[in-house]
């Protein structure tokens, strides 16, 4: 009986012992079971500081909107622009050639190019995208750069309004790149000029002094007749009509300004006005992308003159033609300038406050002739011939039309007229901050509908909208 008793209570011991086991290996376990709740709440703490993160990285990252890059800064960009293809960034959109559908052809990547020109079929309709040599953000280097600069023609009372246009074009463009600036002037700099705009461009600042004989009366003209001018002029409230200093600017902007020594180097300029603005990034090298692609003209805005200020210029230009036919261009835009072919002048001009052109085709043997010949016919005194007519006459004479562009994806402002992208594509992709009901492009009056026509250009989507 003891034995049994014995036995029970050893049967009893080892059932207690396996449910003591049990009972341990449940707890344990249970200690690693966590409630689904917790784990998202981590999963939130982890993603804020992820964003705060991202934020102060997208922080630190671009320059403050107008300042320029700090040499840091700078270093940085440029190691970014020379890494080896594998550690850049892919470009918004392959621009390859088979991968595209056509749609996507023509809106070139931001960093690549400006958007593609398209001639339209035999029907009007099939646009045939034209080729063009876009800059390749993987290859890209610093050295790629060509010798180029901004050019401002500047008194000393200008600072302000050139602080304004350096802001908004180092922001939209020069940060990126650091091209040099140009700035004349027919009188000395003052300090305060010089070491504002220093600070505050990018690139390397130069300040050159206009010879005498670049801004005064030609011996040839008569002074005393080019006063009355200016008086009959002032009554009839012709703009500038009364002022002996703009008509020394047009001449000068005309005839010199690609002479000064300080230029000698460059090949390609960007004129700058005061008090400009730019609405879209640029973020590839338009200056190299004008050279890899021949341009030699380039345009934003185009209108017509007002002719009271040019009534013998179109004669002057036809004589010239006549005695040096040799110079016209094979395949020119006399058709942009003349609507009776060549008869007389529509007074259509490229807006000359923005010009990105080559300074090799002022320094042409066409244009330098050109130049001489209204200089002597004295109608930048005697009228009051500006330098937009004049150059953009030249440049639809004397080059083919192929290289002269018009920069539809450079949203620009000059007061009072503005290039606003009208296509809703190209003013996202672009980072464009401008109303398309204020672009001046497709407006009546503007003469770059004309420019679509002859050359027989599909125009951006939604003109129709902003005529
Ligand atoms: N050094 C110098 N620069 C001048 C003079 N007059 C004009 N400029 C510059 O020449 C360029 C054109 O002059 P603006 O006064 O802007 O002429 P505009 O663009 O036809 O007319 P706005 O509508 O008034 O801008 C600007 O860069 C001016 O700073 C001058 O007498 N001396
Ligand atoms: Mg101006």
């Amino acid at each position: 009986m003891a034995v049994t008793r014995a036995n029970a209570r050893l049967i009893r011991f080892v059932i207690f012992a396996v449910v003591l086991i049990g009972c341990g290996y449940l707890l344990t376990k249970g200690s690693t079971y966590e409630p689904p709740q917790v784990k998202q709440q981590q999963g939130v703490g982890a993603s804020k500081l992820q964003q705060q993160q991202q934020q102060q990285q997208q922080q630190q990252t671009p320059p403050q909107a107008g300042a320029p890059p700090s040499k840091a800064q700078q270093q940085q960009q440029q190691q970014q622009l020379q890494k080896p293809a594998a550690q850049q960034p892919p470009p918004a959109k392959a621009n390859t050639p088979g991968t595209q559908s056509t749609d996507d052809l023509k809106y070139t990547p931001k960093n690549m190019g400006p958007v593609a020109k398209a001639f339209l079929g035999e029907d009007k309709q099939t646009p045939q995208y034209i080729p063009q040599k876009n800059i390749d953000p993987a290859t890209y280097t610093p050295n790629d750069k060509i010798k180029a600069a901004f050019v401002g023609l500047a008194r000393n009372q200008d600072l302000n309004g050139f602080l304004a246009s350096i802001k908004t074009i180092e922001q939209r463009f020069n940060n990126k790149f650091h091209y040099d600036w140009v700035f004349l002037n027919e009188v000395e700099f003052s300090e305060e000029f010089k070491t504002t705009i220093s600070n505050a461009v990018s690139g390397e600042a130069k300040f050159g002094l206009i010879p005498a004989e670049h801004w005064s009366y030609p011996e040839w003209i008569d002074q005393e007749k080019a006063a009355l001018v200016r008086e009959d002029m002032r009554d009839r409230k012709i703009i500038y009509g009364d002022s002996a200093s703009y008509r020394h600017m047009c001449r000068f902007e005309s005839g010199f300004f690609w002479r000064q020594d300080i230029l000698k180097d460059y090949e390609y300029y960007w004129r700058v006005d005061p008090d400009v603005k730019l609405f879209c990034d640029i973020d590839y090298d338009v200056f190299k992308w004008m050279k890899d692609n021949d341009k030699q003209y380039s345009f934003t805005i185009s209108l017509p003159e007002y002719k009271e200020t040019i009534p013998t210029l179109w004669q002057t230009t036809k004589e010239f033609i006549d005695k040096n036919p040799n110079y016209l261009a094979q395949n020119n835009m006399m058709n942009w300038l003349s609507d009776d072919g060549g008869k007389t002048y529509n007074g259509c001009h490229f807006w000359s406050n923005f010009e990105i052109a080559s300074l090799d085709f002022w320094r042409s043997d066409a244009y330098k002739a050109y130049f001489e010949y209204l200089d002597k016919a004295g109608g930048f005194f005697y009228e009051r011939w500006g330098d937009a007519p004049v150059h953009s006459i030249a440049a639809a004479l004397f080059l083919p039309k192929e290289k002269i562009h018009f920069f539809e994806d450079i949203g620009y402002f000059h007061v009072p007229f503005n290039n606003c992208p009208v296509d809703d594509r190209i003013r996202q992709e672009r980072n464009c901050d401008c109303l398309p009901k204020d672009d001046f492009t497709w407006k009546a009056y503007s003469c770059t509908t004309k420019y679509y026509k002859v050359n027989n250009y599909k125009r951006q989507k939604n003109w129709e909208k902003f005529t």
